[in-house]
């Protein structure tokens, strides 16, 4: 709608006008001054209307040349045309005439238009500045230790006449630069950005010749350069630290500083020359670390703990300045050690005579602690425990490792048996710095017995009684020795023979360990009734006691009695006197352990009717066969002929009963064969005695292979019979007719075979040797005669000169006629001093006895028959035939 009332408007203008708008006061032209800011007024006008104005109006439709630069505004009363500022209107570079239109229409339509010149004048301007300086700070940089000279070309002109001469000058004036009058900004000092400002803020002012000045700014600043040495800020050089600091520990700053400044400080870069692998360093900050543990017990901490370092400071990674310094870490000992010892447990052996103060064992040869430094290598000893130590062991000094004896350990004191003979001692060895390491230590004491006390006898002499009847081995005694010392180890028995018992070892045997006393052997008292000797106790330490000791030999009936002759045959004649020795016969007895008047003389079997008896029967050494009762054969109570008596003799006539029957008795054995005959009868006896020796002789007259032999046989036995039968008649007629018995002078003896032997076709020699084995009294004429028990024959004795009668005595060979070569006189004569022969041995246990009535035993007989017997038991003289 408006537009069309604009359009309209501009029609009307075109058209015919006759309003009543009209613009007043506008002149043609107007002066205005170049440069002028937005709102500056050029010229001020009114409208004169009698109706309102359009709205919008009065309003510049057109200018010559188009521009923006002006514009209307209105106020209550009037226009005004002002500049818009946009462009600014130079008159230097712009155009200097603008024709403004200026169009006004009030609401009625009517309009008005009309044209107003503005003049742009001229105005001085201060001088422009061509480069940076014109709308900002120009920065300048340049370098510490710049040589001194230009730094900067200000460029700058005056817009009026870029010929005219401006001038430049700097403030503040103090300011180490000047400015050259073309504009050149000189430095006047070298710089050191160290020690000087870092920036200096110019103002440049640049005037034109009339004197506007244009100012701008410039900053100077001066750049640092590595110009300068670092150098370390860290004063100190010594750094102790402790061993055993686990890896990435800090253990010292080292700081630098370079001159070059802050700008620069990031750029230090740290190093340790001195090659370790103990330490490292941060490159960037100098903090030294551990990178690994030190023992300061190991080589080569332990005698240098010194770690002396090298430390660099260097301010560029390449190049650059770099300075060094020189730091030491002393390695401190710690107490990281517990005290050590070679070993823990301990085992000494202590007599036990051992004296009180005497050193048991000195720990500290065996501990030590490698800690270096002290307090951290002491240690000590405390705590010694263990039963029954307390009143034995002690460390002395106290903490010490010195055990010392302090009580005694004697096996034989009652209070120690308690504890036994081993003490177990406990000990702990310590730091005496924290953390107070420990270690056990376990000590046995041993206790030793030593041999303090020899064996003691129980007695300081022994005396013993054993019989000599005791076998080997009988035990005899024992001997009993102690020995006080504790434990008892036993003691050995010995036999140290002594004195005149040599050889007593032989007899006697001790058992080493029982001290039993036994035989070893068979003790003799007939030979050594009494032994006397020295035993030892020895105990196993070789103390020695000794004792006396004896032996009695207890005498002991262990021999039998030895009778003589212990074989004999008698001959007794039937009218015997009663109590009369038969024959003078008597045992003579000897006994090695038995007294004379020991004996006992019993007949044990044969004694038929107890015709005989031994008289004495007892408490005699010789006892005689007596005829105790009379043969009476007539009344026919006696019918035996021929007695074999046993006869016993023992050796215990003195022993009690009670002794009898406990005792050992001995006994003797002696047979005696007796034969009864009647007196007168001379007969031939032919017996096996040892009494008669017969000797069958033959010669060899014949040839067993002849053919004569059964005839000469057969006619030997028919005379042979023949000669029997007269025998038997000559016998039978002889006892028929025999005269009274009268011993003193008949011949007993015949050899009625001397009438026969011319018969005889062979040989047969007989030799008899007729002993006289009693001996008895002639009751008529009291002389005393010898006669042969066997055969009867009798001989008067020669009291006289008994041995030389019968070692002159021949034998008595009956004998046929004929050779006998062994029985020559001149060979008897020959040997009277030597008469025993072998034929004569057999002989001997016959002649060398005789019996004899007791009244008649002549001490003197009995001596010589005795020391006689062994070297003349010669035969008896021939019968003496009366
Ligand atoms: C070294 O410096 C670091 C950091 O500044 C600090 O934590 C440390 O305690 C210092 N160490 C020594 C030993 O000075
Ligand atoms: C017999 O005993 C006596 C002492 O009574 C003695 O003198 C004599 O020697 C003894 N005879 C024998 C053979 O022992
Ligand atoms: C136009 C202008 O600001 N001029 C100033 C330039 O600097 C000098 C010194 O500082 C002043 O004195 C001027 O007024």
């Amino acid at each position: 709608m408006e537009n069309l009332i604009r359009l309209s408007f501009l029609l009307g203008v075109i058209g015919p006008s006759g309003g009543t708008v009209l613009l007043v006061g506008l002149p043609n032209v107007v002066n205005s001054p170049e440069n002028q800011p937005s709102g500056t007024s050029v010229f001020t006008f009114s409208v004169n209307s009698t109706s309102s104005l359009s709205s919008g109006f009065p309003y510049i439709i057109n200018s010559s040349p188009l521009t923006k630069a002006f514009k209307i505004s209105s106020t209550p009363t009037d226009y005004k045309v002002l500049t818009t500022g946009s462009p600014v209107l130079d008159f230097e570079t712009t155009q200097n005439s603008f024709d403004l239109q200026i169009f006004v229409q009030d609401e009625l339509g009517d309009t008005d238009l009309q044209i107003l010149t503005v003049l742009l004048t001229n105005v001085n301007e201060p001088p422009v500045f061509l480069d940076n300086l014109a709308d900002q700070v120009v920065m300048l940089y340049i370098s510490e230790g710049s040589s001194i000279g230009a730094i900067y070309q200000i460029k700058a002109s005056d817009p009026e006449d870029s010929t005219n001469t401006l001038t430049f000058s700097l403030t503040p004036a103090s300011a180490p630069f000047n400015v050259s009058p073309i504009g050149a900004i000189s430095s006047t000092k070298i710089f050191d950005y160290e020690s000087d400002p870092h920036s200096y803020s110019l103002v440049v002012e640049v005037k034109d010749p009339k004197g506007l000045s244009v100012n701008g700014t410039l900053i100077i600043s001066i750049t640092n350069l590595n110009d300068e040495t670092p150098y370390f800020t860290t004063t100190t050089t010594t750094y102790p630290i402790p061993e055993e600091q686990r890896p990435g520990t800090i253990v010292a700053n080292v700081t630098a500083q370079d001159p070059d400044g802050v700008g620069f400080i990031n750029t230090l870069l740290y190093r340790i020359n001195t090659p370790t692998e103990y330490f490292t360093i941060n490159q960037l900050t100098g903090v030294i670390q551990i990178s690994m543990t030190i023992d300061r017990e190991a080589v080569p901490f332990r005698l240098h703990p010194n770690i002396i370092l090298e430390i660099e400071v260097r301010d560029s990674p390449s190049g650059g300045h770099s300075s060094t310094t020189v730091i030491t870490f002393i390695v401190q000992d710690m107490n990281d050690n517990p005290p050590v010892c070679s070993e823990y447990a301990f085992s000494k052996s202590v007599p036990e005579t051992e004296i009180t103060g005497t050193l048991i064992i000195d720990l500290n040869n065996f501990c030590k602690d490698i800690d270096v430094e002290s307090p951290n290598n002491v240690f000590n000893f405390s705590g010694l425990a263990g039963l029954g130590s307390s009143e034995r062991f002690q460390l002395i000094p106290a903490g010490s490792g010195k055990i010392v004896l302090t009580g005694n350990l004697d096996f034989e004191d009652p209070n120690n048996l308690a504890v036994g003979n081993e003490y177990s001692l406990t000990v702990v060895v310590q730091d005496v710095a924290p953390p107070y390491y420990t270690n056990n230590i376990y000590v046995y004491v041993k206790t030793i017995p030593v041999n303090e006390f020899p064996p003691v006898f129980s007695s300081p002499s022994f005396v013993f009684n054993v019989s000599e009847l005791s076998p080997p081995g009988t035990k005899i005694g024992q001997l009993y020795a102690t020995d006080k010392d504790f434990p008892f180890i036993g003691i050995t028995y010995s036999i140290v023979t002594g004195g005149s018992t040599l050889g007593s070892t032989d007899i006697f045997w001790i058992d080493p360990s029982t001290g039993n006393l036994q035989l070893a052997n068979y003790a003799d008292y007939e030979t050594t009734p009494k032994y006397v000797f020295t035993v030892q106790a020895e105990d196993s330490g070789s103390l020695v006691s000794t004792a006396s000791v004896t032996v009695n030999i207890l005498e002991a009936n262990d021999e039998e009695p030895i009778c003589l002759p212990n074989s004999y045959a008698l001959s007794v004649p039937v009218d015997q006197a009663i109590g009369t020795n038969i024959q003078g016969f008597r045992l003579t007895c000897t006994d090695r352990d038995s007294g004379p008047r020991s004996f006992r003389y019993f007949i044990n079997s044969g004694n038929i009717n107890n015709h005989f008896a031994f008289s004495p029967d007892s408490g005699s050494n010789i006892s005689s066969l007596v005829l105790a009762r009379p043969f009476d054969y007539s009344g026919g109570s006696d019918t035996t002929w021929d007695y074999s008596l046993r006869v016993y003799i023992t050796d215990d006539n003195l022993l009690s009963a009670t002794a009898r029957s406990i005792g050992v008795i001995q006994t003797g054995t002696v047979t005696l064969n007796i034969h009864a005959y009647i007196p007168g009868l001379t007969t031939l006896r032919t017996t096996t005695t040892p009494a008669v020796t017969y000797v069958l002789r033959t010669a060899n007259v014949y040839s067993a292979s002849g053919w004569y032999v059964p005839f000469v046989i057969t006619l030997g036995c028919l005379l042979l019979l023949g000669l029997l039968g007269y025998l038997t008649y000559i016998l039978a007629k002889y006892i028929r007719c025999r005269p009274s018995p009268k011993p003193d002078t008949q011949q007993l003896i015949e050899t009625p075979e001397k009438k026969k032997i011319k018969h005889d076709v062979f040989w047969e020699s007989t030799k008899i040797n007729t002993v006289f084995d009693g001996e008895a009294q002639d009751p008529v004429t009291g002389h005393i005669y010898e006669y042969n028990s066997k055969s009867g024959a009798r001989r008067w004795k020669d009291t006289k000169q008994p041995i030389a009668a019968e070692q002159t005595s021949p034998h008595v060979a009956v004998t046929p006629s004929g050779p006998t070569p062994r029985a020559t006189p001149t060979k008897r004569e020959k040997t009277p001093s030597n008469p025993v022969k072998a034929d004569e041995i057999a002989l001997r246990p016959v002649t060398s006895n005789r019996l004899q009535t007791p009244g008649q035993a002549s001490p003197k007989v009995e001596s010589a028959n005795e020391g006689s017997a062994n070297r003349s038991p010669s035969p008896r003289t021939p019968p003496k035939v009366s």
